[in-house]
């Protein structure tokens, strides 16, 4: 049993690996950017694809670009398995978001951004993306990040008024700064997305809309968001978030991008393709073709519009006046709590958060004056309207008392009631526990 070599071989790290897998239970994760990926992901992910070189693509191309795949583009032998798999991620990929093209292959969102843009547009062009502090990502351009470093960034944001994107601004910003690319998409931004609006935008001062879905994916998937697939030229999304697979992203794009998406991400910006978390991807995608998964969707929706209303209802103020996605912002400053106390605060009762910065914010990103908060990984541990109620409560009860280890140990155990509820991860735990010395 791989659990029983594991605890032998190396103990210590099986403990973390014990531990971790006990922690995501016995906490209400309320990560937005988090969640809780299947059995049948992890498998894929734990198998021996891992031992596997695989550079290049298990298509070959076309004087003409099209792609092949009864002969392979790999430049290693052995790979007719991964090629199976590698293929049957493209499919579903395309399948599941109706694009032409799908690239399986990036490591993380921010090398999928990465070879987007370097496909699309060289250093020192200016690309537009969403202020970091207004609910963008630091791939987006931040100073600190390649994309502020290599490209002349321009922000947009949101409306002071109504924490919302303010597409007349960003047109007149457009139509004067002439982008070769605007970046859609966010992973703080609680209302929808009109990549359509966004497109328009790009047509009229002949821009590339890139747009990162990595947030929104499974909802998108599900059809519960507007789509950027029938406007957008390069689409790129993680796989881990409200999608429920594995760590990692894809890019999708329009067929006439396809051949240089691909260049860009192998040999351009990465090696190896990790074909274990490949093979991954296309169990996340085959779980998401299912009927289920577009219930779930709409259940992580249901979930977060009663969170934030239970939390409207106490008095706090949330960013943009609510949430149409999985995730919403709280506003912390009538509260005279800061995020990272906040965040600080609710971890002590197993609540978990990240502090955020919201629009306009005094506070520096390290402290912030709020919180964001997601419903996709507690939706998946089958939570539905009545516990966010609850826990919209036992979040109040614990910010209306910070400093209070007394409150912390209350609602520490109405966490542990509750995730008893709705166990995670069960038979494993039950394995790792029984190993443990
Ligand atoms: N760091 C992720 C998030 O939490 O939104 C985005 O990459």
């Amino acid at each position: 049993m791989e659990e029983e070599l594991l605890a032998k071989i190396d103990p210590e790290i099986f403990e973390a690996i014990r531990k971790e897998t006990n922690r995501e239970h016995s906490t209400l994760e309320l990560i937005a950017s988090e969640n809780f990926c299947s059995e049948a992901v992890l498998a894929a992910l734990g198998s021996v694809l891992t031992n596997k070189y695989a550079e290049g693509y298990p298509f070959s191309r076309d004087k003409q670009g099209n792609i092949n795949f009864a002969k392979d583009g790999r430049y290693y032998g052995g790979c007719e398995f991964v090629n199976m798999s590698e293929r049957i991620a493209i499919e579903r990929a395309k399948k599941l978001f109706g694009a032409d093209h799908a690239n399986v292959q990036p490591h993380s969102g921010t090398q999928a951004n990465m070879a987007a843009y370097f496909a699309l547009a060289n250093p020192g062009d200016t690309i537009f993306g969403l202020n970091l502090s207004h609910g963008g990502h630091l791939s987006h351009g931040h100073p600190v990040n390649f994309s502020g470093k290599y490209f002349n960034v321009i922000h947009y944001g949101v409306d002071q008024k109504t924490e919302m994107l303010d597409y007349g601004e960003l047109l007149k910003m457009a139509t004067e700064h002439k982008p070769k690319i605007i970046v859609s998409g966010a992973s703080a931004y609680p209302r929808t997305l009109y990549f359509d609006k966004f497109q328009e935008i790009c047509d009229e001062v002949g821009a590339v809309q890139v747009a990162d879905i990595a947030h929104i994916a499974g909802i998108v998937a599900a059809g519960l968001h507007p789509s950027p697939v029938p406007y957008a030229d390069v689409i790129t999304t993680t796989t881990h978030k409200t999608l429920r697979g594995p760590r990692g992203a894809i890019i999708m794009c329009k067929a006439k991008h396809a051949e240089a998406i691909d260049k860009m991400t192998f040999p351009g910006m990465q090696g190896g393709p990790l074909e274990h978390v490949i093979a991954a991807k296309a169990v996340c995608f085959q779980e998401a073709l299912s009927d289920d998964f577009k219930q779930y969707q709409k259940q992580i929706i249901y979930n977060a519009k009663v969170l934030a209303d239970t939390l409207s209802g106490l008095g706090y103020r949330l960013v943009a006046g609510g949430t149409d996605t999985h995730l919403m912002l709280v506003d912390l400053r009538n509260k005279n709590i800061t995020g990272r106390d906040a965040e600080r605060a609710l971890g002590k009762s197993n609540i978990t958060v990240n502090r955020n910065t919201i629009p306009f914010d005094p506070q520096k990103p390290f402290i912030a004056s709020g919180i964001r908060l997601g419903t996709p990984a507690l939706t998946t541990r089958g939570m539905k309207e009545p516990e966010m109620k609850k826990i919209g409560q036992l979040i109040d009860k614990v910010l209306s008392n910070i400093g209070n280890e007394k409150v912390y140990t209350e609602v520490n155990a109405a966490v542990k009631e509750l995730v008893e509820s709705f166990p995670l991860y069960a038979e494993r735990r039950a394995i790792y526990d029984s190993l443990a010395k």
